[in-house]
Formats: structure tokens, C-alpha cells, sequence
């Protein structure tokens, strides 16, 4: 898939504020920093569209992104599992990802980022089940591998797919925003998505 154009729609806290569902929808969760804007800049080939900082939280909002003049949508959640926000902060933002993800019908699949250097946390694996459970097609993504020697990534990639565990059937794509590598991958399975009818 070519990604040819892409455009800023809308940032919403809850469904009152998402845009209206006419197109495929496909979303990119993980936790603070991990990497989620980062990535969807990479795969668009857009520096500054979707906001990234090395300051974790910084997404706080739904973002919304109309790809290729109304082909789909990208949205980028909220990160979540940041220790520093207050609790109260902290569960507004699982409502607003669970909420997103439980009820909306033109959503095609979900992109689960994980840092690559860590083992997945108990979020992560949270995440993880809970979009088994949803039957939501899904793409696990390690970020950030041009931090690894090619011996590290091996080992992590064991770690990842022994603690999450990965669901065989489920790709595991490694990614890296510096250098690009597992972009055509990943823009395969988003093909795939846009494509399909979710049941
Ligand atoms: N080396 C390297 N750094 C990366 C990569 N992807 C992201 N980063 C860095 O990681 C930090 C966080 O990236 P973001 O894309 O803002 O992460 P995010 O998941 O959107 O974070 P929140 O919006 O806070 O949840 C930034 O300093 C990025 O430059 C990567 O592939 N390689
Ligand atoms: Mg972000």
C-alpha cells in the first residue's frame, strides 16, 4: 500500500468526539512513549503530524488521521501505563482506549506497540488479551530495534513472544521509526485491513 496523503481530522476524549465512521479505521496502542506517534509519522512519511515527545504522555487525546483523501483512518490512542500521572488521570485514559476499542464498528485492526529492549508489562499483556477477547485482528509491533544488536533482537524476540504469549497466527514485526525497517511489513497487514469486512 502507498500512503500518498495524510491529514490531521479531529482529537477527541470520547465518542461524542469521534469523527463520523465513514471509513475503515485502523489504531495504534501502547504505552507512554513507546513510540505510537513516532511510528505512525514513519509510516506516512510525515515528520511533525502526529505529535511525538521524549516526554511520556504526551499523547493525551484520540487522534484521528484521514489517509490517502478518505481510504481510512489511522488513530493514534493515548499511551497508557505512565507511573507519574495521578490515578484518577490514569483510569480516564483506560475508559477512553477501552471505550474506543469496544465500540467502534468501523474499527479493521489494531497495531499493539512494545518496546523491543523490554520484556511486555502487565498492561501490555492486558492489552494484549483483551483485544483476544474483542476478536479484534491484531499486529504486535516491537519499536525502536535500531537499538538492538541483531543478537539482542533474537533473544527479545523470545522474551516478547514467550510473555505476552503470542498467539500463533499473530505476526510479530520488528520496527524502527530511525531507519524504517519494518514499514512494508506493516503496511501489508494494514492493506489487508483496510480491505477487509470485520464480522
Ligand atoms: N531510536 C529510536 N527512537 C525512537 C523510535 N521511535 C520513537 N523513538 C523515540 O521515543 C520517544 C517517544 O516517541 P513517541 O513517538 O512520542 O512515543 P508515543 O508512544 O507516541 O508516546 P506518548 O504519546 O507519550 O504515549 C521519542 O523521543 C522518539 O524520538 C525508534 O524507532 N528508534
Ligand atoms: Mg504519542
Amino acid at each position: 500500500m502507498k500512503i500518498t496523503d495524510a491529514a490531521f481530522v479531529t482529537s477527541a476524549v470520547n465518542p461524542g468526539g469521534y469523527p463520523p465512521g465513514n471509513f475503515p479505521e485502523v489504531a495504534f496502542v501502547g504505552r507512554s512513549n513507546v513510540g505510537k506517534s513516532s511510528l505512525i509519522n514513519k509510516l506516512v512519511n510525515r515528520k511533525g503530524l502526529a505529535k511525538t515527545s521524549s516526554t511520556p504522555g504526551r499523547t493525551q487525546l484520540i487522534n484521528f488521521f484521514n489517509i490517502n483523501n478518505d481510504q481510512f483512518l489511522m488513530v493514534d490512542l493515548p499511551g497508557y501505563g505512565y507511573a507519574k500521572v495521578p490515578v484518577e488521570v490514569r483510569a480516564k485514559w483506560g475508559k477512553m482506549i477501552e471505550g474506543y476499542l469496544k465500540e467502534r464498528e468501523t474499527l479493521r485492526g489494531v497495531v499493539l506497540l512494545l518496546d523491543s529492549r523490554h520484556t511486555p508489562t502487565a498492561q501490555d499483556k492486558q492489552m494484549y488479551e483483551w483485544l483476544q477477547y474483542y476478536r479484534v485482528p491484531t499486529v504486535v509491533v516491537a519499536t525502536k530495534v535500531d537499538k538492538l544488536s541483531n543478537n539482542q533482537w533474537a533473544k527479545q524476540q523470545s522474551v516478547i513472544k514467550k510473555t505476552l504469549p503470542l498467539v500463533p497466527g499473530h505476526q510479530l514485526v520488528a520496527f524502527s521509526a530511525e531507519t524504517g525497517r519494518g514499514k512494508d511489513e506493516l503496511l501489508a497487514v494494514l492493506k489487508d485491513w483496510v480491505h477487509s469486512v470485520r464480522e
